[in-house]
């Protein structure tokens, strides 16, 4: 990203397409000056004129009539003066006054470029600029409360604290090497780590949330697997509370793989249903088993399907084996038809695995399986969301390596070693936490975060 922070840059802020109204978006020094030149109201008042914050009727010449709001700095978004056009929605009037803008001198922004303006003009730090990305993708009410925390700056105040803590401990380390024989105040070394162990703790603290964080905000993949006409589609479909996939009588109904995005009591799940195992009829059946297959080894939690009215078979058993040791559910379907498998049989195979016996055809047994789902996805645990999370491996990856040196500057204390060799690890985590929100970046780290963004974000 080569943009620079002082020319005014123009997006829509609206998805594409149709709907009731699509908004520019202006920011920039001359922010105003150009809606002057291109609004007209009955008043024959100019933006320029207008309240900060207030919104007025008018119309683009030749293009739209409009809702047009000024916001001047520094309370808006972007802490820049910001103009937003309400047009109606559609992307010809949407062009048509983005078009009159660029002429007037205003330039495309790029993806995430309002948010980065706001980060560099102080307004939000890093991980809350990388929140507000999570927030539009959030898929769950759970991991959207995550995100809006983290937008709050709940993250941001933990890491601070650790980071001023220990640059208050580095400061005590710095003026102790500088001035050896000074009678200062520069407390004692067990102290210091006291203070180093409890800022450490917390830090791993934050860092356990990651599991659970990581699951809110980008799911888990399961895996709906069995051998053919098991009913894995029929269980696909009573999951996603919809017929999405083709069900019939006739093994082999599904040849590929098919994804959808279900809410599992409060999960995000990307659930795959696959082509059933049996033997191979043809080229693109065999494809179709091949995919099901590495599906089944990238799965987060796989879901093996069994037909509970027939005795178990080499696919069956083949399936229980590749499941074994990994995070799985064993599902025996069909149970209204009766049981004539041996549930002995499957524990020969799967000693662990937690089975559940349902009914797709009776929708029998479907709650016990999603509650079976979350107890595996949490653990068994139930997990609360309660002060901040990491859900970002960014943050993470930077509070593991805070805590490394965080630890071996514990380790050189104990040592007694010298410290400056101390002051090198507290420096260290100090950096590795500042990564986290911004306080220590260049421009690649920007450019990896805000080219994930919308355009006009
Ligand atoms: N009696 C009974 N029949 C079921 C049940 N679940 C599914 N079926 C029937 O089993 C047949 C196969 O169902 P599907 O869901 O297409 O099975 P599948 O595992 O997706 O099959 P393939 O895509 O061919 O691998 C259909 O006729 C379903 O109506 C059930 O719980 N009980
Ligand atoms: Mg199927």
């Amino acid at each position: 990203m080569k943009s620079s922070n002082d020319d005014t840059i123009v997006a829509v802020g609206t998805p594409v397409g149709e709907g009731g109204i699509g908004i520019i978006r202006l920011s920039g020094r001359d922010s105003i000056k150009l809606a002057d030149k291109i609004f007209v109201s009955s008043g024959s008042a100019k933006p320029s004129q207008f309240k900060t914050h207030t919104i007025h009727y008018g119309h683009i010449v030749g293009v739209d009539e409009v809702l047009l709001t000024v916001m001047r700095a520094p309370k808006t978004y972007t802490k820049e003066d910001v103009v937003e056009i309400n047009c109606h929605g559609g992307m010809t009037a949407l062009r048509g006054v983005l078009e009159i803008l660029v002429r007037h001198g205003a330039r495309i922004a790029e993806p995430g470029e309002f948010t980065k303006r706001a980060f560099l003009n102080g307004r939000i730090d890093l991980a809350q600029a990388e929140a507000v990305l999570d927030i539009i993708r959030a898929k769950t009410d759970a991991g959207l409360r995550v995100s809006v925390n983290q937008l709050n700056g709940e993250l941001s105040r933990e890491i601070d604290l650790a980071r001023s803590t220990i640059i208050d401990i580095c400061a005590e380390l710095e003026a102790a090497i500088d001035f050896p024989d000074e009678d200062i105040e520069v407390g004692t070394a067990k102290g210091r780590l006291k203070k180093i162990k409890a800022v450490r703790g917390r830090l791993e603290g934050l860092a356990g949330t990651y599991h659970d964080g990581a699951i809110l905000k980008d799911g888990i993949t399961a895996v709906i697997c069995g051998r053919a006409n098991v009913g894995k589609s029929s269980l696909m479909n009573l999951l996603l509370k919809r017929d999405r996939v083709i069900v019939t009588h006739m093994p082999g109904t599904t040849r590929d793989a098919i994804e959808e995005l279900v809410s599992i009591k409060g999960i995000p799940i990307r659930l795959v249903d696959t082509a059933g195992i049996r033997k191979q009829k043809g080229a693109a059946e065999r494809a179709g088993m091949d995919k099901s297959r590495s599906y089944v080894s990238d799965a987060d939690l796989i879901l093996c399907v069994l037909d509970g009215s027939r005795p178990l078979n080499k696919y069956d058993k083949e399936l229980l084996k590749n499941a074994d040791g990994k995070c799985a559910i064993i599902i025996i379907n069909k149970y209204d038809l009766g049981l004539a498998m041996n549930i002995k049989d499957i524990r020969k195979i799967s000693k662990g695995v937690h089975i559940i016996k349902i009914s797709c055809l009776d929708k029998e047994g479907i709650d016990r399986l999603e509650d079976e789902v979350y107890n595996k996805v949490w653990n068994g645990g139930v997990r609360s969301s309660h002060g901040s999370m990491l859900n970002n491996i960014r943050h993470k990856s930077a509070i593991d390596k805070a805590i490394d040196a965080l630890a071996r500057a514990e380790d050189a204390l104990k040592k007694n070693l010298s410290g400056e060799l101390i002051s090198i690890d507290i420096r260290e985590s100090v950096n590795s936490l500042g990564e986290i929100v911004g306080e220590v970046y260049n421009d690649d780290i920007l450019n990896v975060i805000f080219s994930k963004f919308c355009i006009g974000k």
